[in-house]
């Protein structure tokens, strides 16, 4: 039978989950949506479609059998918990919450219920070039990695997100993709930070350079206003070559005095196959599966690494990361 979803958000993330539900995924159906804005859950619900007033509702329908979170990032650890608390699956757009403390309590009430029910939404563990970093670490067909350096540029970001918000919502991705393609924890971090950019004077682009337990140095550059489109690298360094992230879109063009790649706008474009591979792998998790994704233990561990970045841009300081021993129930999650 078909897993029947309900949406939570239908902004830009939101409409998209919809959209890849109802054109690329076997097996799964949108039965219900909820927006504050009502107007945004009627483009987004299609005939048939129920909208509910209040999340919670939506949560609780016994018509729902799981559900996607895509709300703004302060709803995102009370409509966990309330989806746990139903015993309900739930993908949860990232970061999955927006305090330590919110974080740890979606672990410990996701082991108290005894079961998995929790994925969240760091997309890029479905990328194909990620998941090839992370192949070739495993078969050590390189040797061992030495660095991880990666590049992570919005065009422009919007005006409310500061320099600590770009550790949060936009660093995090690279916190969560490097623990995955190396396969260990961070053991500290470092921010620098370079002068603000005169198109948005507001936040300042930054350098955060990560250090693995194991010796592994990971940098990431975060510029939210490169102007030229969403660019998104990455360069594994290993002992006895590299591996490199593909151009997005992969394909060269040539015209008039250029030769190169076109870059896309934003993220929902440059990880559309992600984004794809995330719900149908949801999906498959749902009827019998493995949870492929990131689980509500990384989610912990990307927000303590976070907030361990933040210490280090507001102090100048290398601050330790000590996400302390994952709880024994997500070893079959991987
Ligand atoms: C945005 O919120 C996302 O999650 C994107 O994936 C990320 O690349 C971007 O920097 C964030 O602003």
């Amino acid at each position: 039978m078909a897993v029947r979803f309900g949406l939570v958000g239908c902004g830009i993330m939101g409409a998209d989950h919809a959209r890849i539900l109802r054109s690329d995924i076997a097996g799964a159906e949108l039965v219900a949506v909820h927006d504050k804005d009502r107007g945004r859950a009627e483009r987004v619900a299609a005939d048939g479609c129920k909208i509910h007033a209040d999340p919670g509702q939506l949560i609780a329908d016994p018509a729902v059998d799981a559900v996607i979170i895509a709300s703004p990032d302060a709803t995102h650890a009370p409509l966990t918990r309330a989806a746990i608390a139903l015993g309900k699956p739930v993908l949860c757009e990232k970061p999955m919450a927006t305090s330590l403390d919110e974080a740890r309590g979606i672990v410990d009430a996701e082991v108290a219920g005894g079961r998995q029910l929790v994925q969240v939404g760091f997309m890029r563990r479905f990328d194909p070039g990620y998941r090839a970093m992370r192949a070739a670490v495993t078969a050590g067909t390189l040797g061992n990695p030495l660095f991880l350096h990666c590049i992570h540029r919005n065009a422009v970001g919007p005006d409310y997100v500061t320099s600590d918000l770009v550790l949060a919502n936009s660093c995090v991705h690279e916190i969560d993709i490097s623990r995955f393609v190396l396969g260990e924890d961070h053991a500290r971090v470092r921010v620098v930070r370079a002068r603000p950019s005169r198109k948005a004077p507001n936040r300042q682009p930054l350098m955060m350079i990560l250090e693995t337990a194991s010796g592994v140095v990971v940098s990431v550059e975060a510029f939210l206003d490169a102007q030229y489109g969403y660019d998104v690298q990455g360069e594994l360094v290993c002992e006895e070559g590299t591996l490199s992230l593909d151009p997005h879109p992969p394909t060269r063009r040539r015209l008039t005095g250029l030769d190169g790649h076109a870059v896309e706008g934003d993220w929902v474009g440059r990880f559309a196959e992600a984004y794809r591979c995330q719900l149908r792998d949801f999906v498959v998790a749902l009827n019998g599966g493995r949870f492929q994704g990131s689980s509500a233990w990384d989610g912990y561990v990307a927000s303590l690494t976070a907030e361990a970045a933040l210490k280090a841009l507001k102090s100048g300081d290398t601050v330790p990361v000590t996400p302390g021993d994952r709880p024994a129930f997500y070893d079959a999650a991987g």
